[in-house]
């Protein structure tokens, strides 16, 4: 696929409003490249973007970023085998052990992942996971909630990344750990819903390292003229399959050496 820009400003406007309105009306719309079958990831991430500059002016603050699609699980569960990164907001975060309402999302599916919190800006490109590692301050465990905005969650790579790689909530909770105290290739992770195991997996099914994840993420973001600053919250990706939700659920993800994140689903 080429990489070059084929939308027009015009393009980019129109198909960020309808994500967007997606979003805001929890409607499914189809995939974007039915109707631009020529679209690139480059175009999927000037729609992303636009979105991101909407958010912010909208008054939502950029917290951190996300990688998705970094383990195998994930890669074949959606028919998409490269990684994309999304951008996260303090709208997008809900507290541990928290009801998480699903009338605003259409069809919500859970992830555990691996979580960095940076202390130091970090610029690609040629960034490497040493380079994340010793940018990097804890790391602790989170739960995504990930909706995608496509009817039947069925998408292809620019589609996904001009949706923001699906992001909508995210919980972190656990234990905040140093990196030099655990191997974070090695921990093992379960994934429950309503007592009940649905996920099993182990910290490097994501990219052999999440701190790989990190890498690539910030080598994305320098492709965007961007850097990673400092005091960022950066998911590496689900190390399972996601799991679907509904209203009366609860789902536990348990971490090695980090605890486990807890939310339950309500109407
Ligand atoms: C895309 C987002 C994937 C992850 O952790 O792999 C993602 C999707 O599967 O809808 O967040
Ligand atoms: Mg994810």
């Amino acid at each position: 696929m080429s990489d070059e820009l084929t939308l027009s400003r015009e393009d980019v406007v129109r198909l960020c409003e309808r994500v967007e309105g997606a979003q805001s009306r929890a409607q499914a719309i189809p995939k974007l490249t039915d109707e631009y079958p020529r679209m690139t990831v480059a175009d999927g991430y000037a729609v992303q973007n636009e979105l991101r500059r909407r958010f912010v002016a909208q008054g939502q603050r950029l917290v951190g970023w996300k990688a998705g699609l970094t383990s195998k699980a994930k890669m074949r569960q959606m028919g998409v085998d490269v990684p994309s990164i999304g951008f996260l907001t303090d709208r997008m975060a809900c507290p541990e052990s928290s009801a998480i309402s699903v009338s605003g999302l259409i069809h919500p599916r859970v992830e555990c992942e691996v979580a960095f919190v940076t202390r130091e800006t970090l610029r690609g490109p040629g960034c490497t996971a040493q380079d994340v590692l010793a940018a990097t301050d804890h790391v602790l465990p989170a739960a995504e909630i990930i909706d995608s905005r496509f009817a039947g969650f069925k998408f292809d790579l620019p589609s996904v990344i001009a949706d923001n790689s699906s992001s909508a909530r995210f919980v972190g909770g656990g234990r905040a750990r140093y990196v030099e105290d655990l191997d974070l290739r090695t921990l093992g992770v379960v994934l429950e819903k309503n007592g009940e195991i649905l996920g099993l997996g182990a910290s490097a099914a994501v990219l052999g390292h999440p701190a790989e994840a990190v890498a690539m993420l910030v080598n994305i973001l320098a492709g965007l003229g961007e850097s990673l600053p400092a005091g960022s919250f950066v998911m590496s990706g689900g190390i399972t399959e996601a799991i679907p939700v509904g209203p009366g659920d609860s789902v536990v993800a348990r971490f090695q050496e980090l605890g486990s994140v807890s939310m339950r689903f309500t109407e």
